[in-house]
């Protein structure tokens, strides 16, 4: 299977994380969805990162979807969501949190990046600021009350937490402030200590 997008894609790098750590090998292209649009269109009509292209062509997009394909693929020993149900509803909390702050953070950066100057409308982006404080504001009061596991392993809500942080201080480092989020700042430094994280490194 091919993994098609490029790792300072958060969601393309959540997806190369757990699919490594399930275990499934992908060939992964780093194809981008704005300097190869062609290339991409040929691959996704949609063009939208991840993409990941099965053994007989079929194409799935969006990456809580291919995570969750690749779960049913992996044995179940590999799994990386809890199966007891209140420790699965918490991390797909964090999780949903993680991935709002990605979609704020992206929403932020195509503000900035792709908008002209000149057209920007400042009372949505004061908005999508607010959305993405909320949302890290939440996971630091989440990991106040139930720090996540830092022992060697990692699951897919610390895997979404840390590649969200890593990529907002990447793409918007103004919109926070590790200082202010020393929890989710110490086990993004963790998580990205970890060989799995190291060796999918944002390019
Ligand atoms: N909910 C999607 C979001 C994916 C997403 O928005 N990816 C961005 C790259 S970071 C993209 O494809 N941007 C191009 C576009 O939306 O036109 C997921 O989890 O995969």
């Amino acid at each position: 299977m091919k993994l098609i997008g490029m790792l300072d894609s958060p969601y393309v790098r959540r997806v190369a994380i757990s699919a490594k750590r399930l275990g499934i090998s992908l060939e992964h292209q780093s194809v981008s969805v704005f300097r190869h649009f062609e290339q991409f269109q040929q691959i996704n009509p949609v063009v939208k990162a991840p993409t990941l292209v099965l053994d007989d062509g079929e194409v799935l997009m969006d990456s809580t979807l291919i995570i969750d394909y690749l779960e049913a693929l992996a044995s179940p020993g590999k799994r990386l969501m809890p199966a007891d149900l209140d420790q699965r509803l918490r991390a797909l909390r964090l999780i949903g949190l993680g991935l709002a702050a990605c979609e704020k953070s992206v929403q932020i950066y195509y503000e900035r990046s792709l908008r002209p100057a000149h057209i920007q409308f400042e009372p949505w982006v004061e908005r999508v600021e607010g959305q993405l404080s909320a949302a890290y504001s939440a996971l630091e009061r989440e990991l106040e009350k139930q720090p996540l596991k830092t022992d060697g392993s990692i699951a897919q809500d610390g895997i979404t937490l840390a590649v969200a942080w890593s990529f907002t201080n990447l793409v918007v480092p103004d919109q926070v402030e590790a200082a202010q989020f020393p929890l989710i700042s110490a086990f993004t430094a963790y998580a990205e200590g970890l060989e799995v994280f190291v060796s999918t490194p944002i390019e």
